[in-house]
């Protein structure tokens, strides 16, 4: 943890991984001409592309994290037994530890936690509120029979907005909405930090203690996506009056305590490359879970993880608490921001914990929603330097269960997701210059059009064709 960051001069000192590297993983460079034929035959689709093919990969900061030597070694302590792990065991403590919550159960990553806990939670015909929808746990709450309702204050649907806390929850939306459906009707509320699809902005402490407050008159419970829980925890830390002399574990712990349980996908915070979990309070809740998770996951003892698996997970979430690696992290992030920002390139205003997101309606204000302009986007930059990135738009809100119709969301994104512990910041510069040449020409780029479609989470395998071909650059 760190000790010199108390005051405001030292704060304005350079920032710098609080690492060292020791071993290196080969990135191979590969020709416009060969991305060419790669995005093509991926069907303008980012997530159809082979990693081979990709040189700078910012698709997702999901499972993409570099493991610490600790970690390594902790792999080698497997305790691969089917029933009572001595690494569950330590991964339970960590979590009671860290997050506060008395009970749990590891999952094979977080949608495993969210199916589980949707169906357990929510009956066919209930109302789930959260602050603004993730694809896949809307999807688990749809398919138990709910409907999401987006309760986030209007301010996170406007990119430009400076708001501090864009993940904050609109208590007059959420109160009318009690109002309008009864309590009764509302499975839980569900609550994200450093909301996704908004670009990674953070709630506030005030925000959720007055949701709790809500939540508990009404007899409601509360569960948090503890996902990106710990950047959350940054930003209160920063921004929040009363808690810059506290440590993010300290916040962390204090914001879990305003909420029954939490699921998690340990894919990003935690540090490691897969596992979830699922932690509650309520011994009756818990009871049900454990036997839900023998159906789906695994046995209550290791949720479809390896014994090393969930090693790495426990030692992973003490590492993702501490302040100079938080610091480092979302210092990285925001240095591509002030980047892109001093070249005037539109992105998701404030800058938040994990991603850059470019803002594609500004972007190529020439391309209609309907042809996909921050699929184009993505599909842009591969072709410039062979970076990856990943669609937050049309393609990704899916269709409307009712009418059928495109969801169109207000926000149309193309997200630069960073990694954890894995690049530098010279290759932030290498990104920040291909965006720049991405929009240096984006007058003479044309959209696209979608050409396979699947049912669910249509985005991770739709296909698209160019709309016309776009000027051949040098
Ligand atoms: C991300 C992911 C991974 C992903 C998922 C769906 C589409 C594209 C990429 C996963 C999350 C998340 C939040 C807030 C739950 C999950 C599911 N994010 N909540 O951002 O961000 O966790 O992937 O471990 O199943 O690239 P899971």
């Amino acid at each position: 943890m760190s000790t010199d960051d108390g005051t405001p001069a030292q704060r304005t000192r350079s920032w710098a991984e609080p690492f060292k590297i020791k071993m290196v993983e080969p990135l191979k460079m590969t020709t416009r001409a060969e991305r060419e034929v790669a995005i093509r035959e991926a069907g303008y689709n980012t997530f159809l592309l082979r990693s081979e093919d990709v040189y700078i990969d910012l698709l997702t900061d999901s499972g993409t994290n570099a493991m610490s030597d600790r970690q390594w070694a902790g792999m080698m302590l497997g305790d691969e037994a089917y029933a009572g792990s001595r690494n569950f065991y330590h991964l339970e403590a960590a979590v009671q530890e860290l997050y506060g919550y008395r009970h749990l159960v590891p999952t094979h990553q977080g949608r495993g936690a969210e199916h589980i806990l949707s169906k357990i939670m929510i009956s066919p015909g209930d109302v789930v509120p959260g602050n603004m929808y993730f694809t896949t746990t809307r999807l688990h709450q749809e398919l138990a029979g709910g409907t999401f309702v987006d309760v986030i204050i209007d301010e996170a649907h406007d990119p430009e907005h400076l708001h501090p806390f864009k993940g904050n929850v609109d208590l007059d939306k959420l109160g009318a909405l009690i109002e309008r459906v009864g309590a009764g009707q509302i499975a839980y509320v569900s609550l994200a930090g450093t909301v996704n699809m908004a670009g990674g902005q953070p709630v506030s402490m005030a925000n959720i203690r007055s949701v709790r407050e809500l939540c508990v008159r009404h007899g409601i419970r509360l569960f948090l996506d503890a996902t990106r829980l710990v950047e959350n925890a940054f930003f209160i830390q920063e921004r929040e009056p009363g808690f810059a002399e506290q440590s993010i574990a300290q916040i962390l712990h204090e914001f879990c305590s305003y909420a029954d349980g939490a699921w998690m996908s340990a894919k990003k915070d935690n540090l490691v490359n897969i596992g979830g979990w699922l932690a509650v309070n309520a011994d009756d809740l818990f009871e049900g879970l454990r036997n839900l998770i023998v159906v789906y996951e695994g046995l209550h003892t290791y949720g479809g993880l390896a014994g090393r698996d969930m090693e790495a997970l426990a030692i992973g979430i003490e590492e993702s608490v501490q302040d100079d690696h938080v610091r480092s992290r979302i210092g990285q992030v925001r240095y591509l921001g002030e980047l892109l920002t001093d070249w005037e390139i539109p992105i998701v205003q404030p800058v938040g914990g994990h991603a850059i997101f470019l803002d594609a309606r500004r972007f190529y204000p020439h391309i209609p929603q309907d042809e996909f302009p921050a699929q184009t986007l993505a599909s842009e930059l591969y072709l410039d330097s062979g970076i990856r990135s990943m669609e937050r738009g049309i393609a990704s809100a899916g269709r409307d269960a009712t009418s059928g119709d495109h969801n169109r969301p207000k926000l149309e994104l193309t997200r630069l997701t960073i990694p954890r512990r894995v690049y530098t910041q010279a290759h932030m510069d290498v990104v920040a210059e291909s965006v720049k040449a991405v929009h240096d020409v984006r007058a003479a780029t044309r959209g696209l059009r979608m050409t396979y479609e699947p049912k669910y989470l249509r985005f991770f395998q739709a296909r698209f064709e160019r709309l016309q071909a776009n000027a051949v650059r040098g």
